[in-house]
Parts: C-alpha cells; structure tokens; sequence
C-alpha cells in the first residue's frame, strides 16, 4: 500500500472529505493535523500555501475539490463518462460557492464591515443558494449529482459543520430537511464510520 498522509487543521471543514473518501477508500492514512500557531513554519511545505494537501509517497496534492474529485475517481465515486463528471463538479462547485461567500466575511477584520456583509448575504444570496441546494437534493434522491453518491456528497457532508456556523444557522438540517439525507448516508458508511468514531472531534 502507498504511504498517505493528511495534513489539515483540527477542523472537518474542507479537509474532512478527504479523510472519509479514503477511509471509504479502504486506504490507510496518517491524519496529520496541524497547530495553527505552528501553520507559519508548515506553510511553505504546501503547493500554494494552504491546506489541505495529501501526500501520497511524497507527491503533494492540493486544492480540497480537486483532491475530492480525484480520490472520488479512484474509488468508484464518480461519474461514469464526462457528462456524468460534470454534472458532479458543477454541483460541487455551486455547493462551494456558499461555502466561500460565507469564508470571506468570516476573514473580514473590520466588525461592523463584518456585519453589514453578512446581513446583505443572508438576506439575498443565501436564501437563494439554500433553495437551490434544496431543490437539487430533492430531484436527485438526496444527493448532489446523478441521483445517487458520489465524491461532492462528501466534500458537502465534510463542510456542513462549517456551513452551518459560517451562516450562523445551527439548525440548518431542520430548516432543510433534506439536508439530513446526504449526511445521514455518508456518515453510516462502516468503514467511514470508524473512521469518524475513532479520529479527533471537531465541532466544524
Ligand atoms: N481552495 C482551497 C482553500 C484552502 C483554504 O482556504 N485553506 C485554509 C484553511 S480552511 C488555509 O490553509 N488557511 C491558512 C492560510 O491561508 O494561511 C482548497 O479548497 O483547498
């Protein structure tokens, strides 16, 4: 078996899918999680300064989506032609975009700038993601892409945590019911399953 190591923060966020595709996976791993305060002296050790970044007998991949994507590939999570994998990445993404919006105002130092930001969001392009993020669960039996499981479904479960505080919405699988659908499958996985019984808690 390869030598495959993780490196991330001790946070699910964007690096929880990438722990559980390759639990799914069968593949055995380190799950390296870094200090904060120590991510400065790390930094440099990354493609592009940020993590995650998965090592597989020394090559560096980095860029939580396309790492998703490719371990999705790997274990039979993807789509089964190009078409299939575009409708995959383009949930995907549209799924990030909320995530991302939601990033920069967290990063945004000045509070009241901070606030107004977000009221505006969570007024207009929330709403607006959310029900469309609703709707496709709905037409697609619960999951992203293709009516069925694939790698965006754990990218998706892997950030909920995160959404959730990022939009400031604790009980956003309430409000959303047919979010629960896509956590529920993933995290009940056996193999996936022990490997979230077993690792570190994070609250996001
Ligand atoms: N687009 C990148 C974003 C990665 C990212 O934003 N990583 C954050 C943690 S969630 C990070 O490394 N922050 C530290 C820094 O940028 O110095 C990905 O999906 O991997």
């Amino acid at each position: 078996m390869p030598k495959v190591s993780v490196y991330y923060f001790q946070l699910k966020s964007l690096g929880e899918s990438l722990r559980m595709l390759l639990a799914y996976g069968g593949q055995e791993f380190e799950d390296i999680r870094i200090e904060f305060a120590n991510f400065s002296e790390f930094k440099p050790e990354t493609p592009f300064g940020q993590l995650p970044m998965l090592v597989i007998d020394g090559k560096k991949y980095a860029q939580s989506s396309a790492i998703a994507r490719y371990l999705g590939r790997k274990y039979g999570l993807a789509g089964k032609d190009i078409e299939e994998d575009f409708e995959i990445d383009q949930r995907l993404y549209f799924s990030i975009n909320m995530f991302t919006a939601g990033s920069a105002i967290m990063y945004e130092k000045d509070e009241a700038v901070r606030e107004k930001k977000f009221a505006e969001l969570a007024k207009t392009k929330f709403p607006f993601y959310l029900q469309k993020l609703e709707e496709i669960l709905t037409k697609n039996n619960g999951f992203l892409a293709l009516g069925r499981l694939t790698w965006a479904d754990f990218v998706f479960v892997g950030y909920f945590d995160c959404l959730k505080m990022l939009l400031r919405t604790s009980d956003l699988e309430e409000k959303y019911p047919i979010f629960k659908k896509p956590i529920e499958t993933v995290v009940n996985i056996p193999k996936v399953k022990a490997f979230i019984d077993s690792a570190p808690k994070s609250e996001i």
